[in-house]
């Protein structure tokens, strides 16, 4: 794997994520997969190296370490399992939301179980009626005294029906962006309630539900940042979450390479290995060149990031776009390379070729990237 001029601390935070996901996460992934096994206790070992708030401050108890790190961190542990990846990057959102811009009293409430991942957090934007479109969400609260009574639902939410902690955008003021805030919503709360698990393609380690608000009061020290600045944070949030997305992309992809490697220099037809095939040597060549260019990118991306540079948010949309398009592309052909074989759950790459497909969809979709990336250009 290149090393794309990584700090001494980088490399060793890159090393201690490898080995942890050697030991912890890849011997586990197939079985977690396929029996659909939500590895708790995996990830609250992940938490105990600091990997459940990796940007968060050190004041509140998080790692405080930058974009970059957490790319190294999630592609690392993407390499034995993209969906527990993706899984704790999503965590690593919204408990990043709750350190930088919740009061002192939500993040007194919060932060201290969540940075141990005691209790994990979710993200909730998406509605049934507004996925692309996310300013129209329409999940209300309305203020009565010191609580907002939240009433509406969420839909696709990683985590819904497990997860303690919710970081929901909700509408408290006219439609349109600037009507939405940011609230804390706990499990337990009365009126929360959860849809059926979702029965999806790829990342079965991880549960997906609908989260349902009827009437929930919430104290309004749970608002994170100003009433009306909710869709803001929401947005900054995923200029990191895309980040990782992208570079669990990048872990998945580069794994599917190595089993390639592996596989086509034992396979044999035709008498000779199917390594020694010049098809096979241009498609490797290929797949290891796109590979490079899009961790290139998405490194550079997550250091603008980090910098808060003025136009992070168009590379954090490049570096996702490319990364996680490039990851499926490499998967797909790596998954050719095994044959018939590949395409059997007796080989990792049909696991990784299902999981890395939503990377494409969520955290925005490939084509909202594309937007954001184009508005941007235009703008200047
Ligand atoms: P739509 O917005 O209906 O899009 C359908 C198609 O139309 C797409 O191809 C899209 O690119 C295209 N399209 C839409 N608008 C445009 C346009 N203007 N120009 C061109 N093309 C356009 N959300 C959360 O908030 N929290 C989560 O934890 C979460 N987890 C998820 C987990 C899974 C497994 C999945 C599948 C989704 C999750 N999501 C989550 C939701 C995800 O972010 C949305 O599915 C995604 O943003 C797309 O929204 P949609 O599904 O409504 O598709
Ligand atoms: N950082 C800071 N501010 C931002 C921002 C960012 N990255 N992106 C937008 N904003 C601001 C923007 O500047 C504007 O404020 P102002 O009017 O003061 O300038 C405001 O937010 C509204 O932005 P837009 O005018 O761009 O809003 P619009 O409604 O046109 O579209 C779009 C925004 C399409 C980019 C957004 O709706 C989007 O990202 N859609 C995709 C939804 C998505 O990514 N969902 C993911 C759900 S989470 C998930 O899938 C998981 C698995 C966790």
């Amino acid at each position: 794997m290149s090393q794309f001029d990584l700090t001494e601390d980088q490399l060793a935070i890159q090393e201690m994520a490898r080995r942890f996901t050697a030991d912890a996460i890849t011997p586990f992934a197939a079985e977690w997969d396929e029996k659909h096994i939500f590895p708790r206790e995996t990830i609250r070992a992940a938490a105990e190296l600091g990997f459940g708030s990796i940007y968060v401050s050190e004041e509140a108890g998080g790692i405080g370490l930058g974009r970059l790190e957490a790319a190294l961190i999630m592609e690392a542990m993407a390499y034995g399992c993209p969906s527990t990846s993706a899984f704790i990057s999503i965590h690593n959102m919204a408990s990043w939301m709750i350190d930088r811009f919740g009061g002192k009293a939500v993040k007194d409430k919060y932060l201290p179980s969540m940075v141990p991942m005691e209790r994990i957090g979710s993200y909730c934007l998406t509605e049934a009626g507004s996925g692309s479109d996310a300013a129209a969400l329409k999940t209300r609260a309305v203020k009565d005294g010191d609580h907002y009574v939240v009433t509406g639902s969420k839909q696709f939410i990683s985590g819904g029906g497990e997860n303690e902690i919710y970081v929901v955008m909700v509408r408290t003021g006219d439609e349109g962006p600037k009507g939405i805030s940011c609230l804390v919503i706990e499990k337990d709360m009365a009126g929360v309630s959860f849809g059926a698990q979702e029965r999806k393609l790829g990342w079965h380690s991880q549960p997906t539900a609908q989260v349902n608000f009827d009437g929930v009061r919430v104290p309004v020290e749970n608002l994170v940042g100003g009433e009306g600045e909710g869709f803001r944070i929401a947005m900054m949030g995923l200029d990191g979450g895309r980040l990782n997305i992208g570079a669990c992309s990048l872990g998945g992809a580069q794994r599917c390479i190595d089993e390639a490697l592996t596989y086509t220099k034992d396979r044999k037809q035709f008498g000779q290995s199917i390594a020694d095939f010049q098809n096979t040597q241009f498609m490797l060549a290929d797949m290891e060149t796109e590979l490079q260019a899009a961790r290139t990118l998405l490194y550079a991306a997550a250091v603008k990031v980090t910098e808060n540079a003025p136009d992070k948010t168009r590379f954090a949309a490049m570096a996702k776009r490319l990364a996680t398009d490039t990851g499926s592309s490499v998967v797909d052909r790596a998954l050719q390379l095994h044959g018939g074989y590949g395409y059997l759950m007796d080989y990792p790459v049909e696991r990784f070729w299902r999981d890395l497909r939503v990377h494409s969809i969520l955290e925005g979709t490939n084509q909202v990237m594309r937007m954001i990336i184009a508005r941007d250009m235009l703008r200047q």
